[in-house]
């Protein structure tokens, strides 16, 4: 497990159904106590509208950045874990979750497997996550090309 190189990481948590709070912070300190994971930053919690599929919940979103040696992979493998320790059930596509935790970046690279697309196709145009994303998203993060959360903060 575990590579030697150090990437960048940007994920999107979102929670709209049980205890909101607790569930993004049952998924940062997961996170947090991972030997694999350090400096891990957290941005503020978002009250927002449900988008996709609105007759749900509000949401509760927020994205957290850290530096890491796990492959992509193993990061799907580590966010999809935490997913159904807090038992996420898939029922309506789009619908309610108690927990969804999406990779938006991985360092500067652009992935395209059958199980990975990074960075997310769609984070542009969702202000749930560029919002949280710009406290985060410091000059000097690598980011893939095109990808400056700072050029879209105006968009929303
Ligand atoms: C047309 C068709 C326009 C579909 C937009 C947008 C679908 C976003 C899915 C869309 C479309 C999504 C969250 C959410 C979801 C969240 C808030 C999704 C997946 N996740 N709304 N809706 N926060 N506020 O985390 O992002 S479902
Ligand atoms: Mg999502
Ligand atoms: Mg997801």
């Amino acid at each position: 497990m575990s590579g030697q190189d150090e990437k960048t990481v940007l994920l999107s948590i979102g929670s709209n159904m049980g205890d909101r709070k607790a569930n993004i912070e049952f998924a940062e300190k997961r996170l947090e106590e991972c030997p694999f994971i350090s400096s891990l930053r957290k941005a503020s919690l978002y009250e927002t509208e449900p988008v996709g599929y609105t007759d749900q919940p509000d949401f509760l979103n927020t994205c957290v950045s850290f530096m890491t040696t796990l492959t992509p992979d193993e990061l799907l493998d580590l966010t999809s874990g935490i997913e159904n320790e807090c038992h996420r059930k898939r029922i309506i596509r789009w619908g309610p979750r108690t927990l969804d935790i999406d990779i938006i970046f991985y360092g500067d690279q652009q992935i395209d497997t059958p199980r990975l697309t990074i960075p997310h196709p769609r984070w542009k145009e969702r202000a749930f996550v560029i919002v949280p994303a710009k406290e985060l998203m410091d000059l000097d993060v690598p980011v893939p090309e095109g990808s400056d959360v700072r050029l879209f903060l105006s968009r929303v």
